[in-house]
This record gives C-alpha cells, structure tokens and sequence, in this order.
C-alpha cells in the first residue's frame, strides 16, 4: 500500500532552515512542525532574546528582512542609535520593531508561560501557520571556545566578533534538570518524516541532537538531511570556516559522518561536483536538486523536492 506523507517535522536553525522552512508551510500548513535551535538565545538589557526563534518565525510570517536574513523588514533603528549615542552596549543591533517581539516575549515569560507557549502565543498573533517548537523550555547555551578569546558565548562568539575567532571546540550546555519540551518529543513521535533544514550542523542543528532523548527518536523515523554546503560554501555563515578550523572538510562527506545512524537520505545541491566515489555503500540515498533558495519558488520547489524524496523513504521501508 502506498503510504502518503503526512506530518512532517523540521528540524532549523535561523536564517538558512527558515527558507526550507517557507516552502514546506506552503505545502503543509497546519502540518508542519519546526524544531528550532535555541541555544543562541541570550539575555539582552534584561530582555530574552530567541534569534533562531525569530528567524523562523518572522520568514514563516512573511515579515523577515530578505537582506539582512534576521530581523523584520522595513525596520527602523531609533533604539539602537540611541543606545549609541548613550554610549551603551550596542554590538547587537536590535530593531525597533523587532524589539517590539522581544518586550512581548518577555512579558509573557514573566507570568509564567513556558518559551514553548509565548512561541505558540506569539506565532499566532503573526499569522504563523506552522508549529514552530523551541528545542527546551529550559535554557541550554551553546559556548565557543576559541584561540583568541578562550570561551565565548554564542552571540560574543557570532555577533560580537563576527565569526572572526578561530573555532577549536563547541560545547551544548545543559542544565541539570534541562530536557527537550514535551512537544517536541511528542512531534517528533507523530511525525512521518524527518527533515533536517540546510542549517549549521555545529551550531544550529548540534544543539537540538544534543537534547536526552532525541537521537533515539530520530533512529526510528525517516530523516532526510538537506545540506548546507555547496561546492566547498555555504550561502551565508560561519560553517565552511568552522569546519576548516575544526579540520573538516566543507563538504557532503562531513554532513554524512555528523549525522551518521540517523540520515537515510542526504540531499545536496545540482551544482556541487559529483562527489562520493569513496563514500562507503550504506544504503542512504543521495539526490542532487537545486538547494540555492533565492526566491519563494526556489523554496517550495525544493520542498516539493524533499517531500516526494519523503514518500519514497517512507514506502521503501
Ligand atoms: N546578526 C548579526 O550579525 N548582527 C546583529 O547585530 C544581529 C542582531 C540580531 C538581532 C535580533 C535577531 O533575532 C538576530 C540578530 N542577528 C544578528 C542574527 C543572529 O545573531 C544569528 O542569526 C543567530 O543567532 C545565528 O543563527
């Protein structure tokens, strides 16, 4: 019997994840759950600030600046240069109207609802159609540490200093009594298909694969992985530069080996040169589309890609 794709669950981090992201709602509204990094969550003149949260959600609504990748189109600054001329911290611009989000979610954070709920709350409120899941409730920060400064936290290490340091080791923190939020493990039981956005595999998707308990439940689903990498490059971010600092190549065969036991089928870009000769016969499916996602209907035609790659896995098995 041929079995149809229902539920699907990405798994993203910011501004690469969230343009899969765009294509799978359109095709699966309502269906669709996100998994979002948020270990690069922080606190910012007492406010919780959820970039990868943010990300997601502002380019699921439509809002997100197309340039910038983060933040809110048709922004505008006045706080900011303010703080400026305050000669206040300001190395993290953040908008005026997207600092609107960031009051918000504070507020609802403070009579008590979990980030799961205020995500939930405030998705709606954009015209969200998907589930957009923070990976915990609990805070659990992603450190760098590097050979010029020693630890930095995530955003010291990648807006801060822009990305310039040199990587020697990422390490996921997590709290004692810190755990993936209860919707999560529960999307990710009822999902059909898996599929992993073309985010960082360091520090974007590593944090979420780092949670008790999910690699078990990725091992008994189909997962497709999307990579990031193209012909040695990413679009946009750090990971080519991380994975050369980490003595890794920038290329597929690194994406197979970090997400070995739980890929079944690895999708990478038309134009990167055919690879694998030497990649070992496990039986995890290869398949070249075009992964650069310029516009919207590069976006859905990717994911109409991944989807029907999706009910192939799911019936073979
Ligand atoms: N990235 C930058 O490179 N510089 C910034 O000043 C900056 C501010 C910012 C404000 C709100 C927000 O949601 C994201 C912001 N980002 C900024 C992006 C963010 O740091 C990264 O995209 C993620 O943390 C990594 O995925």
């Amino acid at each position: 019997m041929h079995r149809p794709v229902k539920k699907v669950l990405a798994i993203a981090g910011g501004v690469g994840g969230a343009k899969l992201a765009v294509g799978l709602q359109e095709i699966l509204g309502k269906n669709l759950s996100i998994v979002v990094n948020t270990g690069d969550d922080f606190e910012w003149y007492g406010l919780k600030i959820c970039p990868d949260i943010d990300s997601v959600s502002y380019a699921l609504a439509g809002l997100n600046d197309p340039e910038r990748g983060w933040g809110v189109k048709n922004e505008t600054w006045k706080v900011h240069e303010t703080l400026g001329g305050l000669k206040a911290p300001n190395w993290f611009r953040m908008g005026d109207r997207d600092l609107a989000t960031q009051l918000e979610r504070t507020r609802l954070l403070k009579s008590g609802l979990s980030l799961t709920e205020v995500t939930e709350d405030i998705c709606q409120r954009l015209g969200v159609l998907a589930r957009v899941l923070p990976m915990s409730d609990h805070a659990c920060p992603t450190m760098v540490n590097t050979r010029e400064f020693g630890w930095l936290s995530f955003q010291e290490y990648f807006v801060r200093e822009g990305c310039l340091p040199r990587v020697t080791k990422i390490e996921y923190q997590h709290p004692e009594g810190s755990s993936a939020s209860c919707a999560v493990t529960e999307a990710l039981e009822e999902a059909d298909l898996i599929v992993v956005c073309p985010s960082n595999p360091w520090l974007s998707i590593g944090p979420i694969l780092s949670l008790s308990g999910i690699r078990p439940l990725l091992e008994t689903k189909p997962v497709i992985v999307v990579s990031p990498f193209i012909a040695g490059k990413t679009i946009k971010g750090p990971a080519a530069k991380i994975a050369a600092e980490l003595n890794l190549g920038a290329n597929q065969l690194t994406i197979l080996d970090f997400y070995a036991g739980l890929v079944n089928a690895l999708v990478y870009d038309k134009t990167d040169p055919e690879l694998i000769k030497d990649f070992p016969k496990t039986g995890i499916i290869l398949r070249q589309f075009q992964t650069i996602m310029h516009k919207h209907q590069d976006k859905v035609a990717l994911a109409h890609e991944v989807l029907n790659l999706g009910v192939e896995l799911i019936n073979q098995e």
